[in-house]
């Protein structure tokens, strides 16, 4: 399957991504660029003075002296920078930038020492101590992002370079680790590697990577001591200090995967895990492990996501917590997470036809993971939040991960390059190939072909989406036998309506998806999504959206900014039954459809000292102005709420 897209909203990220992310970073990786990288939190330990990713390479390549610096997965920033490169060398033949790709790759293979390991931090300071710290060491889960990236790389330039490092270490760590005698009996104490070693099975139809990934998957909590018990008994220095006094949940270690049904501990491992159970699951068609995907992704949807599709309810592990907590301030929200959850949703869509996995993806791609990033490409969130104050920001410590302007850069950089390649990537997020059969997932204008068991069958998707809920589907089948596109109906939508071929037509969607039949020839299936701004409110279990609501239109999540509503936005109220106008605006945030409705802003005027008797608040009318979630705080420093009172 081949999709292209050229689309009026992600074509512009994807021009970003090639034309300022793979640049920038490649200078910020490179320590060749003059900028402000923040601490993530107030952690005088957290390093920050520079990347130096690629120096770590240089140094334990050999080329250079000196000590590694940065985190211990600070190899992984270079890794999914590499993936996004990759990426837009696909459409986007670049002979400067593959010259760039290929002497990085040329670096990683000198930095491989010679049985295949490949692990900067230990190459340099500890290589009496490789393995030994699995719950720290993100051994694996780097080797997880090269083995990602080499697969890419192969896969679009056809250059074997990179595969054979990817190899290479992957049949190296098969010989490490594994239930024979002899073999470490562990895993990592982040995922990602699974997730690798899957995509190196598909690529090379080798079973042997993903049976180990498998049981990297199927060891989590087998022996929830491992990672404490490595550490009591190794004589290295903690590379992340604290992270033994972690709750197993921390590490998805908890209980034996197939007993696990809530999504706990931090949330990119967990999303992690589950991408890669479910690639397990759709690959060999294990329904225990299939089961559990199902089970962490209903505790996820139905009771521990945000509106915005963020996951992460604390900073204190970048975590879950528990059902319904679901804080707007104090939140973690982690881009990665986002873009976790959306690898997720993809995986649960091999495994079942259902939209509701393209409706959480929409809800991640559209809102959470936009926000990641600034309208200019070059400033990143790492938390995202739904309620933010400037001040409280800067002077409460509980609320010194909230940042309230994106970030050149951050110490722990694991966010940027990751966005970098998802987006870099979007289309193949569009469809999923169900042989006979593909789903349409994602509206975003492109071109899809394929081939199937009886010929050819082509999809031009035309839209202008979210701007515009008109999307039509023109669909060509120049084969014999009948094959099936299924478009997603969003759940969302309330009154859809559509055509095939100019004349009106009844949906009939089976679990989110309609299937047109696509006979011989061309079919045109015209879709009418009903784009008319909604409010939504949370489950009154959610303690902190009670009397609130939220505002939204299409996939898009909106929300209220100082700069156009002023301070103390907690004082605005929006009525139950005031119109929700909107507007497009050409000018403004790169372009952005505008939500106005009357509200009312609770004077604060002449109400008396900190408490009084009378409840009766004076109130006055204003107009209430929203824009996406996405595109906030691109205008400065600046208060934001996406849930509003809501009263009158
Ligand atoms: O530990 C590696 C990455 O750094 C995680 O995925 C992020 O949450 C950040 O902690
Ligand atoms: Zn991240």
């Amino acid at each position: 399957m081949k999709t292209v897209i050229n689309d009026p909203f992600f074509s512009r990220y994807k021009e970003l991504v090639r034309t300022r992310m793979i640049p920038y970073q490649w200078k910020v990786l490179n320590d060749d660029i003059d900028i402000k990288i923040e601490k993530e939190r107030n952690d005088a330990s957290i390093p920050s003075e520079k990347s130096h990713a690629i120096e770590n390479f240089k140094i334990a390549a050999g080329r250079t002296k000196g000590e590694h610096y940065g985190w211990v997965f600070q190899d992984s920033d270079v890794y999914k920078w590499l993936e996004a490169a990759a990426y837009t060398l696909k459409e986007h033949p670049d002979e400067d930038l593959k010259k760039i790709t290929d002497e990085v790759v040329d670096l990683i293979a000198e930095a491989q020492e010679k049985s295949g390991y490949l692990n900067t931090y230990f190459t340099i300071m500890e290589p009496d101590h490789k393995y030994k710290r699995l719950g720290e060491s993100h051994e694996l889960y780097c080797a997880g992002h090269f083995i990602e990236a080499a697969v890419a790389y192969n896969q679009v330039t056809g250059s074997k370079k990179a595969l054979d490092i990817a190899v290479k270490l992957a049949d190296h760590i098969d010989s490490v680790f594994g239930p024979e005698d002899g073999k470490i009996h562990g895993c990592d104490g982040h995922e990602e590697v699974e997730i690798g070693l899957m995509r190196l099975y598909h690529l090379t139809g080798c079973e042997r990577y993903m049976k180990l990934a498998e049981y990297f998957l199927l060891q989590r909590g087998q022996d929830p001591d491992f990672f404490k018990r490595q550490f009591r008994e190794d004589t290295g220095k903690p590379a992340i200090g604290g992270l033994y006094n972690a709750p197993l949940t921390y590490f998805q270690i908890h209980a034996p995967i197939l007993e696990q049904d809530s999504a706990e501990g931090h949330a990119v491992r967990l999303v992690y895990m589950c991408t890669a159970l479910a690639d397990v699951a759709a690959s060999t068609g294990n329904k225990d492990i299939e089961a559990v995907c199902r089970r962490i992704w209903r505790n996820i949807v139905d009771k521990r996501m945000y509106i915005t599709g963020g996951i992460g309810s604390t900073v204190n592990g970048e975590s879950f917590t528990l059902d319904y907590d679901l804080p707007n301030d104090t939140m973690y929200c982690e881009t990665c997470a986002s873009i976790g959850l959306i690898f997720f949703a993809r995986q649960m869509l091999r495994l079942d036809s259902n939209g509701e996995f393209g409706d959480v993806m929409e809800r991640a791609l559209y809102n959470t993971a936009l926000s990641g990033m600034a309208l200019d490409g070059r400033h990143f969130f790492y938390v995202n939040p739904l309620e933010v104050v400037p001040e409280k920001s800067e002077k409460d410590p509980t609320k010194s991960h909230v940042k309230i302007v994106r970030p050149d850069w951050l110490g722990c950089a694991c966010c940027p390059p990751n966005l970098a390649r998802l987006l870099a990537s979007v289309e193949d997020y569009i469809y999923t190939d169900k042989g006979d059969t593909v789903l349409a997932n994602l509206f975003i204008k492109s071109r899809m072909e394929k081939e199937y068991t009886g010929g050819k069958l082509t999809v031009q998707i035309d839209a202008d989406y979210p701007r515009n809920g008109r999307i039509s589907f023109t669909i060509n089948n120049t084969g014999s036998a009948a094959a099936k596109v299924g478009i997603r109906i969003p759940g969302w939508s309330e009154n859809t309506h559509a055509e095939v071929n100019g004349a009106g037509a009844d949906i009939t969607a089976e679990s989110g998806y309609w299937y047109i039949e696509a006979e011989s020839g061309e079919t045109v299936v015209t879709l009418l999504l009903d784009m008319t701004p909604s409010r939504w409110y949370a489950n009154p279990l959610v303690s902190e959206d009670v009397d609130k609501v939220s505002v939204t239109r299409g996939p898009q999540v909106f929300c209220a900014e100082g700069v156009d509503n002023g301070e103390n936005l907690h004082l605005l109220s929006l009525p139950k039954t005031s119109e929700l106008e909107y507007k497009w605006h050409d000018e403004l945030l790169e372009g952005v459809g505008v939500i106005e409705a009357d509200g009312f802003r609770t004077a604060i005027s002449g109400q008396g000292g900190l408490y009084r008797k009378s409840g009766e608040a004076v109130t006055e009318p204003v107009k209430i102005r929203m824009i996406p979630y996405y595109a906030w705080a691109n205008r400065g420093r600046n208060e934001m709420r996406v849930w509003l009172y809501e009263k009158g």
